[in-house]
């Protein structure tokens, strides 16, 4: 078999999807997700002009040479655009060889370990109450785990708390009267966010919920890599007695020791990863066993062969997968989230979004939910599909994620 041909669809059905569709001679074609968040035209251009033209005439079913190819191949190796670039290729050639085989991909890789896959839906507000709120209403859609998010005193606009319908959509309605939310053409400034209040205000959440929902309903938060390394270990040892499923990205992701001081301050189980690119970011937190959940996002790590590699190097630290699934990632990236942990060991849980069914429409086939899990596409391959036809009727916009500034006006990590 040959390649004959690599598409790379930019669309916008409500936000920005990069997408990738390889042709080949023998008329099977395969689909991969190719999105960076405020960077798209980077990487379709890193697609089109780059690799595209080292594809063609190439055996799709040589995946681990064209990823090696494409990782060490071209000297400069990892970062955010190439690895969001190799992954649209990689998902798309995973896709080409389900079809082939006639078999989902979760066959391809060792067949199922477990049915479903646990699966969390966040829920946020301006106040403890109104996260209890949501909380209880994502409990009645039959949710066991719930990441909640709650708004910081005399801040603007604090990241997570319009929940589930902020995960799920570029420009979430609440954005433009309160400026929160996840993009618009120009970057959101959410403002005033203040360390100090936010370590003060997210244990008194958490002491609510727990006093509110009781014990068994697991919660989870993500502090989106906001705090210095005392500051994170402050917050995971007062957050000790709410025993959070996880705390999630606490610090920033380059200097990995700084892992050390969150570790030894508690027991509270940490997550990391999804501003990983490689299995090499991972690896000091594995082998010193500062994490419990690697949660990287296959679209921004090369694929489903990285992620698979990721996993079996965590397996034997006992750390479980989270890997992330915003809804700024496509359809297929899902699907291939739900594949690779219905088929390995140590699947730990799953982020989750609901398409709206514009997106649905544009690229169907994202795994389904039910009953706290999902379940993945029994379909070959991905299960994914393309509507070219449908993605032409929303082209590429502009679209910034926010920045996130103190009191004083300084950048701080959005
Ligand atoms: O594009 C950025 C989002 O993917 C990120 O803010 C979402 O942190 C996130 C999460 O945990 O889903
Ligand atoms: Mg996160």
């Amino acid at each position: 078999m040959k390649i004959t041909e690599v598409r790379v669809i930019v669309t916008c059905p409500g936000r920005n999807y990069v997408c990738v569709k390889i042709m080949t001679d023998e008329g099977l074609y395969g689909v991969g997700d190719a999105t960076l968040n405020g960077r798209e035209l980077a990487v379709a251009a890193a697609l089109q002009e780059h690799i595209a033209p080292l594809l063609i005439g190439r055996d799709p079913e040589r995946i681990e040479d064209i990823w090696q190819s494409l990782f060490r191949g071209s000297y400069w190796r990892g970062g955010p655009i190439q690895m969001t670039a190799i992954a649209g290729v990689d998902m798309a050639l995973w896709d080409i060889k389900g079809k082939q085989a006639g078999l989902p991909l979760y066959q391809l890789l060792g067949g199922k370990t477990r049915e479903g896959a646990l699966c969390y839906t966040h829920a946020g507000g301006r106040d403890a109450i109104e996260v209890e709120d949501n909380v209880r209403k994502s409990l009645e859609r039959g949710f066991e785990v719930i990441r909640a998010q709650v708004a910081v005193p005399k801040a603007i606009g604090t990241y997570g708390t319009g929940g589930a319908a902020e995960a799920a959509s570029a420009s979430w309605a609440g954005a433009t009267a309160e400026g929160v939310g996840d993009g618009g053409p120009m970057p959101y400034v959410e403002a005033n966010w203040e360390p100090r209040e936010y370590l003060k205000i997210v244990p008194k959440l958490f002491a609510h919920l727990r006093s509110t929902l009781g014990e068994d309903v697991e919660l989870l938060h993500d502090v989106h890599e906001r705090l210095n390394p005392i500051e994170a270990a402050r917050l995971a040892r007062e957050l000790e007695p709410y025993h959070l499923f996880f705390l999630e990205d606490p610090l920033r992701p380059e200097h990995k020791e700084s892992f050390r001081m969150v570790r030894n301050a508690s027991t509270t189980p940490i997550a990391m990863g999804e501003l990983f690119h490689t299995k090499y970011d991972c690896l000091p937190l594995f082998t010193e066993q500062l994490i419990d959940f690697i949660r990287c996002d296959l679209t921004h790590i090369g694929g489903v062969t990285e992620a698979t590699k990721i996993a079996a190097l965590a397996e034997p630290f006992q750390i479980k997968t989270a890997w992330h699934g915003p809804g700024d990632i496509a359809p297929m990236a899902h699907s291939a989230n739900v594949h690779v942990d219905v088929s390995i060991p140590n699947f730990g849980i799953q982020e989750m979004v609901f398409f709206p069914d514009i997106v649905q429409e544009v690229l169907p086939g994202a795994p389904v939910y039910r009953e706290g899990r999902l379940w993945p596409n029994e379909a070959p391959g991905l299960g994914c599909d393309i509507n070219e036809e449908a993605a032409a009727k929303y082209p590429y916009q502009r679209n910034y994620l926010p920045v996130c500034r103190r009191a004083d006006g300084a950048v701080h990590d959005w």
